[in-house]
């Protein structure tokens, strides 16, 4: 076996706890939400039931009014803050009253998960009876999503807070954190002792992160009353092409399952609006991508991040956009010096190469890519995205993030954030298969 499998495979191995995975020892001991199914992707490959079990677990801690967290707090630890003390979530009427999370949510990629691992399996039968068991639970997740999320019913739905955006510390928030004015917090940062802090969010960063959360506590995580107080209310371009490409998954697999006609036709018919409103809303033309809107304050969020190309994924763009995409991408993020694909604009004075969502490259993007040029037909391009993938983890290892520049990797580690990182692991796992 390649050995750069055999290490994914150990790393995915010491990262399971029993049932479930921890994303990366002591900078985030519990279960996240999207990186469960990242990571179940990658199970998939060598262990269908750990595959299975990681999911399941994740949607036995849902909401019975269908709300997935971002966090489940599945054991005690204090290598973590904010942990569950300062979250709070039980005090929202449905919150799960047997595990501990958060009050916010993460992409929800569950329902693209599911299908990924009917994909992936050798025994159909046995996957397909699975999926059977958990699908109506992600279809209410979704219902949660288009009935709670989205207050004008336009077909796009908001995220309240940067950490459900799953990119956390990206530079397009630095324009809401302009319109806010939090206190300063007393309280003690774990994350920077696992990790350099020149790689993590400032402590002024975490005051923002922190108030949104209390302002949400003060309205028991009400969803009317956060779309009516949050200073952070945006809709995410890659957040909505993981609800549209889930969308399409359960359609798909609801196809296959059979006698689900009605479910079958309401997807539909949230896609059709949702990709619709994607394309009128949030498609930049001069930019000539997808771009953030701050709903808060009525006003696009005019930058571009690997976010803005997800909608590739989701089979959003018609062919003639995709292909102008590819060149905005080409010429922006895929320059001779870079490798692909910098989670922002490596030409903007805002790009910082070491520093969390504001450059470098994250293993999930480029995979969400990689499958989103796949599909267009862009092999070459796809290509170079997986060859890069491939080399930036070969060379530094298992890390959570890396440097896009070139020449930083010519000077020793240029891998940053947690090492023995699960989902680069994972997503590793399933780009090896495409040789
Ligand atoms: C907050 C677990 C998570 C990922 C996010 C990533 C980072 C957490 C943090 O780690 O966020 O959720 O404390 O920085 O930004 O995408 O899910 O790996």
């Amino acid at each position: 076996m390649n050995s750069l499998k055999k290490e994914a495979i150990s790393v995915l191995q010491g990262n399971w706890k029993d049932y479930f995975s921890i994303p990366c020892a002591n900078l985030y001991p519990f279960q996240w939400f999207w990186d469960s199914g990242w990571i179940a992707i990658g199970l998939a490959h060598f262990d269908m039931q750990k595959a299975e079990q990681e999911i399941q677990t994740l949607l036995n801690a849902q909401w019975n009014n269908g709300f997935i967290p971002h966090i489940v707090f599945h054991t005690d630890s204090d290598s973590y803050f904010p942990g569950p003390d300062f979250h709070r979530a039980d005090i929202h009427p449905n919150a799960s009253p047997e595990y501990r999370s958060t009050g916010m949510t993460q992409p929800p990629v569950t329902g693209l998960v599911l299908q990924e691992l009917y994909r992936i399996s050798k025994n159909k039968k046995a996957s397909l009876d699975f999926i059977h068991s958990v699908i109506d639970k992600v279809f209410r997740n979704h219902q949660y999503f288009y009935q709670h999320r989205d207050p004008h019913q336009e077909g796009l739905v908001y995220i309240y807070h940067n950490w459900e955006s799953g990119t956390d510390n990206s530079p397009m928030w630095d324009d809401i954190w302009a319109t806010m004015n939090p206190p300063k917090y007393e309280f003690e940062r774990r994350d920077t002792t696992h990790v350099d802090a020149t790689q993590r969010p400032s402590n002024r960063e975490y005051d923002h992160y922190l108030h949104i959360i209390e302002i949400a506590k003060k309205h028991q995580y009400n969803d009317a009353k956060i779309a009516a107080h949050s200073p952070f209310l945006v809709q995410d371009p890659l957040f909505n092409a993981m609800l549209i490409k889930s969308n399409q998954s359960l359609i798909e697999l609801y196809e296959i399952i059979g006698n689900n006609q009605d479910k079958i036709v309401q997807l539909q018919t949230w896609q059709h609006k949702a990709k619709t409103a994607c394309n009128s809303k949030l498609f930049d033309k001069e930019l000539g991508a997808y771009i953030h809107y701050d709903l808060r304050n009525n006003r696009p969020l005019r930058y571009l991040s690997s976010s803005s190309f997800a909608p590739l994924y989701a089979n959003i763009p018609d062919a003639n956009r995709a292909t102008a995409m590819v060149q905005v991408l080409l010429e922006r993020f895929g320059g001779e010096d870079q490798y692909l694909c910098a989670s922002f604009d490596p030409t903007h004075e805002k790009f910082n190469a070491k520093k969390y969502w504001r450059g470098p490259v994250w293993i999930n993007l480029n995979w969400i890519l990689y499958k989103g040029l796949s599909q267009y037909g862009f092999d070459q391009i796809a290509e170079r995205l997986r060859q890069d993938t491939i080399e930036l983890i070969r060379k530094n290892g298992f890390y959570e993030y890396f440097d896009s520049r070139k020449t930083a990797h010519q000077q020793g580690n240029a891998g940053y954030g947690g090492n023995h990182f699960s989902w680069s692991a994972a997503l590793l796992l399933d780009l090896l298969e495409y040789e």
